[in-house]
């Protein structure tokens, strides 16, 4: 795969007088690395401020597959060749989709941008594609474009809408040679070309990035199918720069990130935590981070999965993310009559009103000047730190100290003061049993 991983340091040399020849010669091997190297616009990296600020987002798994109620993998799972697979859009009706209803939701539980499923691995497309018929418009009754009726509704509210879009693809006939999944069961002829399918991939991505006004971002997913394969990345990642300078692109590889990327994502992992397996081959880099996660245990709607997250798991994964300055894409998988199951809507409520009242402490900051501990996080704003008291239930707690000095220490809950003792063993703080709180305690530490 001829791709340049992203290196955090730049080298820059001072040219001593060269013949012609030579100089030719370097600019003729140095130009493949200038074409490649990544220069983010001042729009892209105000937008990597903005996305590390917002700190939380709404990721959706929604498309055909829903009808089936056993997750967004059915096809794979249950190997449906694509022949019969076809027929399950046929099947798809969902009257009871509405757009302010899912935005009012994200924004109630203090979201501040959407992640949705444009297209995923099973090929189908969610929007009003011309590059390819297999798509909502033509091959369902409902008809209508959804991601032009969430888009709209998002722009109006004020909420960025980023597209999940699957590089792997189980429908086309060109996505050949197969990769680790999707294989011969799907019907499709031992044959194909992938460039063509880059194609019409690239294609595909220039009807969602020209016709659905601002795109905050691609969150791709699947080159971890054919890991050794040319994607063609510069060429895909240059088309989404060109087309929204501004769109902030991401790639669910698993990998350390690649050139022309603009955040790194996390699967069901925080950043250098590999409990998932899905984080082993990846380092944490330098780009805005993000971890991904099920409010249950499945992406796409599942009848069976009642494993539902409480709303302390909810609210105390969204802080320990923020402790490590990453953000948190928490999903939900919309029935297939467009409804959200009233289970996530009560948990996104719940976290929505912790951050009503907690969220200064989350937004805007970034990760906190101690690294996470089993007693919890810290994040900072300004001259601000606030230590999250995540797992701690005794009255008084020794942090270490990081060389800045203590001015005041507050009960983020209440204002009241927090009693501190700085010395050589680190600040210990006093918080009365009577204020602690089950899910964070929240001490602010304003710094000298
Ligand atoms: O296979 C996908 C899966 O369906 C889902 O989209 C998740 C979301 O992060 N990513 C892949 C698994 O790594």
């Amino acid at each position: 795969m001829k791709t340049t991983r992203i290196s955090t340091s730049r080298q820059h040399t001072n040219p001593k007088p060269w013949p012609v020849c030579a100089l030719l010669a370097c600019l003729l091997l140095t130009i493949p690395t200038l074409a490649q190297t990544y220069q983010p616009t001042p729009e892209n990296m105000k937008n990597r401020e903005w996305f590390q600020d917002a700190k939380f987002g709404l990721f959706i798994h929604w498309g055909v597959y829903s009808v089936l109620g056993d997750g967004e993998w059915v096809m794979n799972q249950q190997q449906i060749p694509v022949k019969i697979y076809e027929k399950i859009p046929t099947f798809f009706n969902p009257t009871d989709f509405d757009p302010k209803a899912w935005v009012q939701m994200a924004k109630a539980a203090g979201m501040k941008y959407i992640t949705i499923t444009s297209k995923h691995h099973d090929g189908f497309a969610m929007w009003d594609s011309k590059v390819s018929d297999y798509n909502i418009v033509k091959r369902t009754p409902y008809g209508k474009d959804v991601l032009k009726m969430l888009a709209d509704e998002c722009h109006k509210e004020g909420i960025k809408l980023f597209f999940y879009h699957s590089q792997l693809d189980w429908h086309s006939p060109d996505y050949f040679p197969r990769g680790s999944t999707g294989g011969s069961w799907t019907g499709r002829p031992e044959s194909g070309d992938m460039n063509k399918y880059l194609d019409y991939m690239d294609a595909q991505l220039s009807e969602l990035l020209t016709g659905y006004g601002e795109v905050a971002g691609i969150w791709f997913d699947g080159m971890w199918d054919k890991k050794n394969a040319d994607w063609r990345l510069q060429k895909t990642y240059s088309l989404i720069h060109k087309l929204q300078p501004g769109a902030l692109v991401g790639s669910n590889h698993h990998v350390t990130p690649f050139e022309g990327e603009d955040f790194q994502m996390f699967e069901k992992d925080l950043p250098g935590h590999n409990t998932t397996g899905f984080s082993g081959e990846q380092t944490v880099g330098a780009l805005p981070k993000e971890t991904c996660e099920t409010i249950n245990n499945s992406w796409g709607f599942n009848l069976k999965d009642d494993h539902h997250k409480s709303k302390k798991e909810l609210v105390q994964y969204l802080v320990k993310a923020a402790g490590y300055g990453a953000n948190f894409l928490l999903n939900v998988g919309p029935m297939p009559n467009g409804k959200i199951q009233p289970e996530h809507i009560a948990s996104l409520k719940g976290v929505g009103e912790w951050l009503n009242v907690n969220g200064e402490t989350i937004y805007g900051t970034r990760g906190g000047p101690l690294t996470a501990r089993d007693w919890g996080v810290t994040t900072q704003k300004g001259n601000k730190v606030y230590v999250h008291l995540l797992n701690w239930f005794d009255e008084s707690i020794t942090i270490p100290s990081w060389g800045k000095k203590i001015k005041s220490a507050t009960l983020f809950a209440g204002k009241t003061p927090v009693k501190f003792l700085e010395n050589d063993y680190g600040i210990t703080l006093k918080v009365p049993k009577a204020n602690l709180d089950e899910i964070d305690t929240i001490i602010e530490l304003e710094l000298k």
